[in-house]
């Protein structure tokens, strides 16, 4: 998979792709991103790429050119079609299941804008998937990107070894349903911590005992933290709404 990541802060989205589990994907050539600063495609000296909304207003609006121009440029690298992504707070949420959509393309360009807005030109004729990673507001796209590429190239193949992990997770995918259970509690060394214990059960050895304690913790967790969560979460055992 190639991701281009257009910003306007190259410098705080690169560090990050270099990191970690998402560095390691590149250096495997599971992954290739590279990020884009949108100011190179601006066309007059003061390297402007925003300007005051038409009608008045407050703020600035991120102008077409540029985004047009390095949308057709970086497509233009490469063969594969882009899945283009707008990153905006009227897009639609980033969950589990739009991170394994996103995960099956060959290719996506994420386009980050800072201030107020884009031009809505933008929309129309680039015609990207909108996104936003939830309901809060945030001062740009940037740290938007580094959720959406994270959550996405975990979940190449090959990325997290064949340990489970990623089968584990308590978001992972089951047979299309997003959502299961929260994870259970968990505990290492050591056995005791200012007077906290380890429960006995995770001590017994007894794998039959321990599987069943987790479960129930699990769903005991689930319908008290993320009740909404329950429908995919073991029904039967637990799943009745007050
Ligand atoms: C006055 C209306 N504001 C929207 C609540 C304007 C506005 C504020 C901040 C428009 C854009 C931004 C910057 N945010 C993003 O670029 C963004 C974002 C977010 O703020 N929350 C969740 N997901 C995203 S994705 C991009």
């Amino acid at each position: 998979m190639r991701i281009d990541v257009v910003t306007l802060f190259p410098e705080v989205c690169e560090p990050f792709f270099q990191a970690s589990i998402i560095g390691r994907a590149q250096a495997a050539g599971r992954v290739e991103i590279a990020c884009t600063n949108l100011r190179d495609y601006s066309t007059d000296k003061h390297h402007t790429v925003d300007d005051r909304p038409f009608g008045g207003g407050p703020g600035m609006v991120l102008m077409c050119g540029p985004v047009f121009d390095a949308v057709a440029a970086l497509e233009a690298e490469d063969p594969r079609s882009a899945t283009r992504i707008l990153l905006t707070p009227q897009g639609r949420r980033l969950d589990q299941s739009l991170a394994g959509e996103l995960a099956s393309r060959e290719r996506l360009l994420i386009i980050a804008g800072h201030y107020e807005g884009f031009d809505e030109r933008i929309r129309i004729g680039l015609e990207p998937l909108e996104v936003s990673i939830g309901d809060y507001v945030l001062s740009g796209g940037e740290a938007a990107a580094m959720v959406i590429v994270d959550s996405v190239v975990r979940l190449l193949p090959g990325v997290l070894g064949d340990d489970g992990s990623a089968a584990e997770d308590s978001f992972s995918i089951v047979a299309g349903e997003s959502e299961q259970c929260l994870e259970y509690p968990q505990y290492t060394r050591p056995r005791v911590f200012r007077d906290m214990a380890v429960p006995d059960v995770l001590m017994s050895g007894d794998h039959g005992r321990i599987r069943e304690w987790r479960k129930q913790q699990a769903l005991e967790r689930t319908k008290d933290r993320r009740p909404d969560l329950m429908t995919g979460c073991e029904p039967d055992s637990g799943g009745d709404q007050p």
